[in-house]
């Protein structure tokens, strides 16, 4: 048994002495309890609450931590991610920097094509190697579950293999991963053009064979001018429906198509980034109970000016996640952190809603809150511990990391 862990059945953990975030609906802001302990067993939460109720019974015999007055908030999420890729591109940065539009770079070989084109020609142990670093660095701050998507494969092959690596990733580091099928990102160079024919392919094929081998938890597409229309991913999102696959949707990132609304239809977990999505597309998330994950990183990046309706979603009640959207083109950024600071700072979140972005509506994007997401009973002992005097310090340092320890499911 040696390296084992020796724990019996059982195996009970108690972090004492903490003040706590936890996040938990129905309690007002972030759940505060300030003189707080949770206690785990076999990696379950079984007690999060004020140490003076703690049961007795779960404070004898337990392996016990004092945090020494320090916070825990749940384990965090990023919800939104390309972080599967291969190379990078920074040569097209460069090009920006220097006065060129994102049409002179595409015609130079670049965009999300040329993200393609390096996929392809990595294995999936090179392409493991390669994203390793972006999700440590997720992790270093206190993710615990990270949602990764394909789509620089854009051919079966291709789009396996990124889903592999992906829960490959999850298999070396302690976290939880959850895939997404991105075929819908781009059109490949050998469509020659014809997006019909590239979704016929994705639906009728792709989607099918990825979905009967079990390498995807849900369905994302990009709904834009530059990718596809409404009708062309409402195919996509049929043949995730006939797969039993939940779908999300990238949305009125650009322009309005009115993504916001197709997602709500189909009964979305999330549409995502909603830059240009006007107070119908609020309404039906609204009624559909669709999240609106916020993306900061790619309004930076990208020096957009549009800001997301954040007014129209408080006003509907509309859920907010915010995530890095970690991808090679438009987010490079490995920082739920930093993209907490970016939502309040550009968009007028409160820190209770980055904090909740990151935590217990990131949860629901992924269809996980019942696993995971915030602090209470019967959910995985995912948790963050930070050295902080108070939770806004999460929010509002840029580049510095307050971590004191991570738990993923219970260790
Ligand atoms: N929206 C984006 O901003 C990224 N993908 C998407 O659907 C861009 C991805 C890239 O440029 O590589
Ligand atoms: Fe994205």
């Amino acid at each position: 048994m040696a390296g084992q862990s020796k724990s019996r059945a059982g195996d009970l953990r108690l972090w004492r002495n903490a003040r706590l975030a936890t996040m938990a609906e129905g309690s007002a802001g972030l759940g505060v309890v300030e003189h707080g302990a949770v206690a785990a067993r076999d990696g379950r939460i079984v007690y999060a609450g004020p140490e003076s109720e703690l049961p007795p019974t779960l404070a004898q015999g337990a392996e016990t931590v004092d945090c020494e007055g320090r916070w825990i908030t749940p384990g965090l999420i990023d919800c939104h991610t390309h972080l599967v890729h291969a190379g990078n591109r920074a040569n097209e940065f460069e090009m920006r920097l220097a006065g060129a539009t994102y049409e002179e770079v595409a015609r130079a070989g670049g965009g999300i094509v040329s993200s393609v084109k390096s996929l392809r020609a990595a294995s999936e142990d090179d392409l493991v190697a390669q994203s390793l670093p972006r999700l440590d660095a997720l992790i270093a701050e206190g993710a615990t579950t990270v949602e990764i998507k394909s789509g620089y494969g854009l051919d079966l092959e291709n789009e396996k293999k990124s889903l592999r690596a992906a829960r490959q990733l999850g298999n070396q580091r302690p976290v939880t991963i959850r895939t997404t099928f991105l075929g819908a990102h781009a059109l490949p160079p050998e469509a020659k053009g014809d997006k019909d024919a590239f979704i016929d392919l994705v639906a009728k094929e792709i989607l099918p064979s990825v979905a009967a081998e079990g390498l995807a938890d849900a369905v994302d597409g990009f709904c834009e001018g530059i990718a596809f229309s409404p009708d062309q991913m409402a195919r996509v999102f049929d043949a995730a429906r006939a797969a039993r696959l939940p779908v999300k949707l990238h949305a009125d990132q650009l322009s309005n198509l009115h993504g916001a609304e197709l997602a709500a239809r189909y009964g979305a977990l999330s549409a995502d980034h909603l830059e240009y999505t006007d107070e119908a597309g609020a309404a039906a998330m609204a009624r559909a109970g669709t999240v609106a994950t916020i993306l900061p990183g790619a309004y930076y990046f990208i020096r957009e000016t549009k800001k997301p309706p954040i007014g129209l979603f408080r006003q509907h009640g509309v859920r907010m996640a915010v995530a890095t959207d970690n991808n090679p083109g438009t987010s490079p950024l490995t920082s739920l952190l930093l993209t907490m600071n970016m939502a309040a700072t550009l968009f007028g979140l409160t820190v209770d809603e980055c904090l909740a972005g990151v935590t217990r509506e990131a949860a629901r994007a992924l269809s996980l809150l019942r696993e995971t997401g915030t602090l209470e009973v019967g959910k995985s002992a995912d948790l963050a511990i930070w050295d902080i005097e108070r939770p806004a310090e999460l929010v509002y340092r840029m580049g510095f990391n307050p971590l004191h320890a991570r738990i993923w499911r219970g260790q």
